[in-house]
């Protein structure tokens, strides 16, 4: 194994220009090969040197025309969005809106969004953190990706079939909804996720104290995007995660002291990592064992300190990420301000539960890695990779040495520790999550870029970086910049993610349009009509590219005009647009979709309408025009 140090010698030819970036993976990779194959370059010819550096520098590359092995599914953070990219190339293959609105599709603009959105569609923001794909039986089943809001308390799921966000579900009793992950076995029936702040209940200024202020644990039924339950619990909550069994989910708890200021969240030299007894609480629920609070009919349980429905295990300080090792076994907990993960065992967690061990009992490693240990991920090979905010490095370690040194064997559990450029929050690790980690990519999503791009003002973008972690050693392969703020990913096997690639007209996504046309005699797919019911009008336009089926229609000022367009194309691809000029209104209108959208015809007189995707060589010619008679 390389050490540490020879690989940061070469980082400084990373950023001295971009073409010397192109000879330095050469050669990183190249040493690779000959390592692996126990070639030393010594012994190779000239053309076996040249064929295995072109193979491993191809290694990096998607060429033109070719596909990805994964998608990646980016959360946006504060922008709100859920983005799409190809791994290992890196590049961005799609953005889905969800809690932002987006001129492009329309989101959080067309009437099918905001009947997602529904009363929170007033918020235009969100800050989305945790992107998770659905399982059976601890594997990625393709079919949703959820996402939390911790701006407005939301949980949003996104149909991957579609690549749209089809159930937004705000979380009553709590505020900012940060951790978030799914249940993996026997399937995602939960999606749980945690609260941060403490509140007091009532929340109507009586009593504001934080002694008498909450937070809860809370779990979704990922079909219905109902809130099935809530755990009240001590301290507050931040990262979580779920077990390979489907009894017990896990989060860490960085303010135990309940403090308000800085300070106080550090005074303990431990908080906790929250076990959560998925039987127990559901049983206790089923008994009518719990209360409602407010107007909200969720069952609330009571799992704090004594209660039989959670454990709190006693972790150093400040604990940030925590992530289950795809063998099922652990959960680990990353330190945040102790240079240490801690490593607790599944399989002692029915005896702490039975009263039979202490808490700490179920902790059998908690390996030093090096400074503001974040977030942990796995190869599906024993080892685990944890991000280091403060040391700006990932650490390579194996758990069963860090376990076996804990026993105090003298063994040496770091595996290598690679430079990132820098300060990195999340690393994920292809199929990490599921039992499938399959240990070949290594995302890091590096909150600093400083000098690793051209500069474009005193907002930098962040850096994603890709990490080949298929050999013994990690080698980086690509600098990602994205804009604010990615704070984690998910990497999937391409064939686990099934698209459609035209929308079927019975799809649910566009169903109450469907609906109203029915109501009001109207064929979506043949008809071009205009609809008056009182002061409310339904105008109803199909689209061929590159022509609406209707280039003009009349209306009253005063009116509340809906338009409805069905894009009958069955091409591929052929996506139109509609546009109403200075009205705000704008939209996507996909193969065999109808989408529709309401505003206000309150200025009389001529306003042209046009399509804004571009869809033929005569896009332009694409438009018509509402005339406003004047009231
Ligand atoms: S995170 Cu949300 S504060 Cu480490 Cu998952 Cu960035
Ligand atoms: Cu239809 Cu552009
Ligand atoms: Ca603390």
């Amino acid at each position: 194994m390389k050490k540490n140090d020879d690989l940061t010698k070469d980082t400084p030819e990373l950023t001295e220009s971009g073409q010397s970036r192109r000879r330095f993976m050469g050669a990183a990779a190249l040493a690779g090969v000959a390592g692996a194959t126990g070639l030393g370059t010594a012994v190779m010819s000239r053309e076996s040197f040249a064929a295995a550096a072109e193979e491993a520098r191809n290694k990096y590359v998607v060429h033109p025309g070719e596909l990805d092995e994964y998608y990646g599914f980016w959360s946006g953070g504060h922008s709100g969005e859920v983005r799409v990219l190809g791994v290992p190339s890196m590049r961005e293959l799609m953005r889905i809106p969800v809690f932002n609105v987006d001129s492009a599709t329309g989101w959080g603009i067309t009437n099918e969004s905001k009947e997602v959105l529904g009363a929170s569609s007033r918020f235009s923001n969100g800050d989305a953190h945790h992107p998770h794909i659905s399982m059976t039986d601890g594997r990625y089943d393709g079919k949703y990706l959820f996402i939390n809001d911790k701006a407005n308390t939301r949980v949003a799921r996104i149909r991957l079939d579609v690549m749209k966000c089809d159930k937004i579900t705000t979380i009553p009793n709590v505020q900012a909804i940060h951790g978030l992950r799914l249940q993996k076995v026997p399937k995602t029936r939960y999606v749980f996720c945690n609260a941060e702040y403490v509140i007091p209940h009532p929340n109507d200024g009586s009593d504001t104290s934080l002694e008498n202020s909450f937070t809860m644990f809370n779990a979704v039924d990922a079909e219905t995007m109902e809130v099935a339950f809530q755990v009240i619990v001590d301290g507050n909550l931040d990262n979580t995660d779920a077990d390979y069994t489907g009894k017990y989910a896990c989060s860490t708890c960085y303010n135990s002291e309940k403090a308000l200021d800085l300070a106080g969240t550090m005074r303990n030299d431990r908080d906790w990592a929250v076990v959560f007894n998925i039987e127990r609480i559901e049983k206790a629920v089923r008994d009518g064992n719990y209360k409602t609070l407010g107007k909200s009919k969720v069952p609330v349980v009571d799992g704090r300190h004594g209660s039989e429905l959670t454990r709190y295990i006693p972790v150093p300080k400040n604990p940030h990420g925590l992530n289950t090792s795809p063998d099922g076994k652990y959960f680990i907990a990353a330190g945040k301000l102790s240079p240490t993960v801690t490593i607790i065992a599944i399989d002692k967690l029915d005896e702490l539960f039975e009263g039979n061990i202490e808490p700490r009992d179920t902790v059998v490693g908690e390996p030093e890695l090096g400074l503001g240990p974040l977030h942990t991920t796995y190869d599906g090979r024993g080892n685990a990779y944890t991000t280091l905010f403060i040391d700006s490095q990932v650490c390579k370690w194996n758990i069963a040495d860090a376990i076996r040194h804990y026993n105090g064997e003298d063994v040496n559990y770091i595996r290598q520790k690679l430079d990132v450029h820098y300060q990195p929050g999340h690393n994920h690790a292809s199929l990490t999550e599921s039992r499938d980690a399959d240990g070949k990519w290594l995302v890091v999503l590096s909150k600093f870029s400083k000098d690793r791009f051209l500069p474009v003002g005193p907002l930098h973008p962040e850096n994603d970086q890709l990490i080949d972690i298929s050999g013994e050693e990690m080698k980086l392969a690509h600098d990602g910049p994205t804009f604010a703020e990615p704070h984690d990913c998910i990497l999937v096997r391409r064939d686990q993610i099934k698209t459609k690639k035209i929308y079927t007209r019975d799809d649910p996504y566009f169903a109450s349009a469907v609906d109203q046309a029915k109501k009001d005699g109207v064929t979506l797919e043949a008809d071009n009509k205009v609809i008056r019911d009182g002061n409310k009008v339904r105008v109803y336009m199909t689209s061929i590219a590159p022509q609406y089926g209707m280039t003009e229609f009349r209306v009253k000022q005063g009116d509340e005009v809906t338009v409805y367009v069905t894009n009958l194309d069955t091409i591929e691809d052929v996506t139109h647009g509609f546009c109403m000029v200075n009205h705000g209104v704008s939209m996507e209108i996909s193969p065999q979709q109808t989408a529709s959208v309401t505003f206000m015809a309150d200025q009389p007189g001529v306003h042209w309408y046009y399509c804004n995707w571009f869809c033929h060589a005569l896009h332009m010619e694409m438009r018509g025009r509402m005339i406003v008679e004047k009231a």
